[in-house]
């Protein structure tokens, strides 16, 4: 069952809506108020094919309503890359999802998906998309267009694309009646946690169940809507902007009645790549600099070996 006291407020309460049709440095300052307020926003307007969105949701239908043997058979060399039930990461943690976790540049994972063409589709469509967002954000706050955006359009980039299925609640109970209508079944899909990448774009069926902390620490969840995307700021981007934007807290509540799609696109570095915050967002006196540099694979190192509601920013502070 869900678990703290954390209190929620009222649904998209202070959730931004972007329109990307909109003029562009209208679209740039609207993003960085957002990264900045909140760390997370909605796109609408965006521009992917919606035959692309529909093709990636009916595939990823297909695939979880298969037996678990032949979902289980989708295996990759690479450990946490595959498909998952239950557990999440390395260190026990778990939640109410089964899933397909893969790198977004492993041919050889996406040979042994079914609807690998689907997938292709889909990952060039949201690359662009966070691109995009990534190079409105870089103008919205005055640095080189390419500054984030060349992170994750080299052809070594880490970039991770997650398919989340979170069954019913009262699937999960097996059926059974529960005599005593007040209690109440919605269970944790994914726990609370940070997103250790530089930007996510996440799309979601109609079914909600996602959940942001604002800065009073508050949940507020998110209404579900298929035609836009949700953003968020990844660990990586608060580090670059020295604090400036919030890799914001979320997470999945599973819905009492009905399963919950959502498709995650974790834009990341290449594993050299070196994180530190820009010499713009530093300024001795009233900015000094809070976080060291290091390297994506050091920090992607010590995310996997801690556990998902760790924080695990505070440990490159500089004080
Ligand atoms: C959270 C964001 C992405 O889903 C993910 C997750 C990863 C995993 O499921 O393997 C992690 C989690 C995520 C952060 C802490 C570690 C690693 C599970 C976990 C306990 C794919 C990612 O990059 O970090």
């Amino acid at each position: 069952m869900v678990k703290g006291s954390q209190k929620i407020v009222a649904v998209d309460q202070g959730i931004p809506i972007i329109d990307m049709s909109q003029e562009r440095s209208r679209m740039s300052m609207q993003i960085v108020k957002a990264c900045e307020t909140l760390g997370f926003f909605k796109v609408v307007n965006h521009g992917v094919d919606q035959t692309i969105i529909s093709r990636m949701e009916q595939e990823s239908i297909n695939f979880f309503a298969k037996p678990v043997h032949e979902k289980k058979s989708v295996k990759s060399a690479n450990q946490p890359f595959r498909y998952g039930f239950r557990d999440i990461g390395l260190n026990g943690d778990s939640g109410e999802v089964e899933y397909l976790l893969f790198h977004t540049n492993d041919p050889d994972f996406r040979s042994k998906l079914s609807f690998r063409s689907a997938v292709n589709c889909y990952i060039e469509a949201v690359r662009q998309l966070a691109h995009e967002i990534l190079e409105l954000t870089a103008e919205g706050l005055g640095v080189p267009p390419h500054t984030f955006s060349r992170l994750i359009s080299s052809v070594d980039s880490d970039s991770i694309l997650r398919v989340n299925h979170y069954p019913p609640s009262d699937q999960i109970f097996g059926g059974a009646t529960l005599s005593d209508k007040s209690v109440s079944l919605t269970r944790v899909g994914f726990g609370e946690h940070t997103d250790p990448q530089i930007l996510t774009v996440l799309r979601s069926n109609s079914i909600g169940g996602l959940q942001v902390s604002n800065p009073d620490g508050m949940w507020v969840p998110v209404s579900p809507d298929p035609s836009a995307f949700c953003v968020n700021v990844g660990d990586l981007l608060q580090v670059m902007t020295n604090g400036r934007f919030i890799s914001v807290r979320h997470r999945a509540l599973t819905s009492e009645k009905e399963s919950r799609l959502s498709t995650a696109y974790f834009a990341g570095p290449p594993l050299q790549a070196t994180i530190g915050p820009l010499q713009a967002m530093v300024t001795t006196i009233n900015q000094p600099r809070l976080y060291k540099t290091f390297t994506w694979s050091e920090y992607k190192k010590l995310t996997y070996s801690l556990r998902l509601e760790d924080n695990r920013l505070h440990m490159f502070r500089t004080c």
